[in-house]
C-alpha cells in the first residue's frame, strides 16, 4: 500500500519516541521545555531530516519539517501533532500524528513529486497541559492566541512557562513570531483514544467535532482538628465535603449519559496529615460534552453540587474554571477530501466526533482543519496499554498521504 521505504522506518520510531522521557516512577512523561523534550525534538529533527525536509524550529519550541512545493509554495498545508505526553502516558497519543506525518510526506514525495503547495509536518509544544496548567501551547502560538501573561504560568515546581522557556535556549519575548499567516489547512492523525471504531468495527474514523472541554479546580475549606480527639459529629472536615462533591458530581454525570463525562484526576488535601482532619482540599474536574447548551448545563449542575455540600456540611468551596474550549466542527472541505480519499481507496470511514482534545480544536479557529483517526486497542489511551498494531495504523497512512497530496495540489 505505501511506496517509500521509510514506511518500515515508522514502527521503530514509534517505539524509540516511546522510551524518550520514560522513569521508573512516572512511565512515559515528556514536558515541554525538559531534557526529554530536547532529546525527543532532536530525535524528530533527525527523521525530518531522513525524510528530505527542510527542518526549523520556532519561536515557541515548535519542530516543523517542510516539503516546499512548486507553483504555490508560499501556502502550507500542515499536519502533525503533539510532542509530550501525559504523566504514565502511551507512545502514540501525540507521536504517531508526528511520525506518520514525516513518512507520508516522504510517500507524497515518492508517489506524486512535490505538489504546489508547500507540505509541512510539526511536532506541537504542550498540547497536554501536564507540566504547566495550560494546555495547547505550541499551537495556541502558531494562531497568536499565546499572551505573554499566560506564560508566567507556573508548573509544580513553581518554574514559569517562561522561565523553561529561558531554560532551553528560547526568547519568550518573541513568541508572536511563532504567529503563522501561510497556512490554508491542518490535516490531525492520532488514534482514537476510545473503542467506538474497534467496536463497530472501522478502519478509520474521520471526525466531525471536537467535543468541548472545561476544566475546573475546586478548592473545599473546612477546619483542621485532632483525629482522635474531635467527634465525628462536630467536625467540618474538608475531605468528606470533597469526596461527597466528586462522588455526586460523577453520579449526575453519568445519569446525561454518554458523551457527557466528568473526571477528577487530581485531589490533594492539607495538611495532609494521617491524624489530622483535613482543612483544605483541592481537586480538579475535566468534563465535556460536544452540544455546547449541555456542556453549560453541567458547568451549572458541578457548581451547584458544590454549593450545596458545602453549605450542608458548613465548609466553604470556590470553582475555578482554568481551561475552557467550546465544541469544534472539523471543516467539511476536509472531511470530504478524507472521505474520498478513503474511498478511493476501498476503506471504511466512521464520521463521528471526538471525546479527546487536539490541537486541531485550536487551529480550527482560523483555518480548515480535520482529523483522521485510526482504531485504539480496547479503546485505552493516556496510560502505558495504548496501543494500535502496525496493520490497523497503515491503512490511515494510506488515507494520510493521499489527502495531504489532494490538499496540497490546487
Ligand atoms: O485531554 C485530552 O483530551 C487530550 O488528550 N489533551
Ligand atoms: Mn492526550
Ligand atoms: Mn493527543
Amino acid at each position: 500500500m505505501l511506496k517509500t521505504p521509510l514506511a518500515r522506518r515508522l514502527p521503530v520510531w514509534i517505539e524509540e519516541l516511546g522510551q524518550i522521557g520514560r522513569t521508573e516512577a512516572d512511565g512515559l512523561w515528556r514536558t515541554p521545555y525538559t531534557p526529554a523534550d530536547t532529546q525527543a525534538q532532536d530525535a524528530v529533527a533527525g527523521w525530518m531530516q531522513q525524510a528530505g525536509l527542510e527542518v526549523r524550529r520556532d519561536a515557541v519550541g515548535n519542530l516543523f519539517g517542510r516539503l516546499p512545493g512548486t507553483t504555490r509554495p508560499d501556502e502550507v498545508i500542515l499536519t502533525g501533532s503533539h510532542l509530550d505526553t501525559v504523566r504514565n502516558g502511551g507512545k502514540y497519543d501525540g507521536g504517531l500524528g508526528i511520525l506518520a506525518g514525516i513518512v507520508m510526506l516522504a510517500e507524497v514525495l515518492e508517489t506524486s513529486g512535490r505538489p504546489a503547495r508547500s507540505l509541512e509536518v510539526v511536532a506541537l509544544v504542550g498540547e497536554e497541559g501536564s507540566r504547566f496548567p495550560l494546555a495547547f501551547i505550541g499551537s495556541k502560538a502558531i494562531t497568536g492566541e499565546l499572551s505573554p501573561e499566560e506564560l508566567e504560568i507556573r508548573d509544580a515546581e513553581g518554574i514559569s512557562i517562561a522561565g523553561a522557556m529561558r531554560g532551553v535556549g528560547l526568547d519568550p519575548s518573541r513568541i508572536q513570531e511563532a504567529r503563522r499567516s501561510d497556512l490554508r489547512g491542518f490535516l490531525e492523525f492520532h488514534i482514537e483514544q476510545g473503542r467506538i471504531l474497534q467496536d463497530q468495527g472501522y478502519p478509520l474514523g474521520i471526525v466531525h467535532t471536537i467535543t468541548g472541554i472545561r476544566q475546573a479546580c475546586v478548592l473545599v475549606d473546612g477546619r483542621p482538628d485532632h483525629a482522635g480527639t474531635t467527634p465525628m459529629t462536630s467536625r467540618r472536615d474538608a475531605m468528606l465535603g470533597a469526596a461527597e462533591m466528586v462522588l455526586r458530581i460523577a453520579e449526575q454525570i453519568t445519569a446525561l449519559g454518554h458523551p457527557a463525562v466528568a473526571t477528577t484526576g487530581r485531589l490533594q488535601a492539607r495538611p495532609g496529615g494521617v491524624n489530622v482532619v483535613a482543612e483544605q482540599v483541592e481537586f480538579t474536574v475535566d468534563f465535556r460534552h460536544p452540544d455546547p447548551a449541555v456542556l453549560e448545563r453541567m458547568a451549572a449542575m458541578i457548581r451547584g453540587t458544590c454549593e450545596e455540600v458545602a453549605q450542608r456540611r458548613r465548609l466553604a468551596s470556590t470553582l475555578h474554571v482554568f481551561l475552557e474550549h467550546p465544541p469544534v466542527p472539523m471543516s467539511p472541505e476536509v472531511q470530504a477530501a478524507l472521505q474520498a480519499s478513503a474511498e478511493e481507496l476501498g476503506l471504511k470511514a466512521l464520521s463521528m466526533a471526538s471525546g479527546a482534545g487536539h490541537d486541531a480544536m485550536v487551529l480550527a479557529g482560523r483555518i480548515p482543519v480535520g482529523m483522521l483517526f485510526v482504531p485504539s486497542r480496547e479503546g485505552r489511551s493516556h496510560c502505558p496499554d495504548e496501543f494500535t498494531p502496525e496493520g490497523e495504523i497503515v491503512p490511515g497512512l494510506a488515507v494520510l498521504a493521499r489527502t495531504l497530496h489532494r490538499l496540497a495540489t490546487v
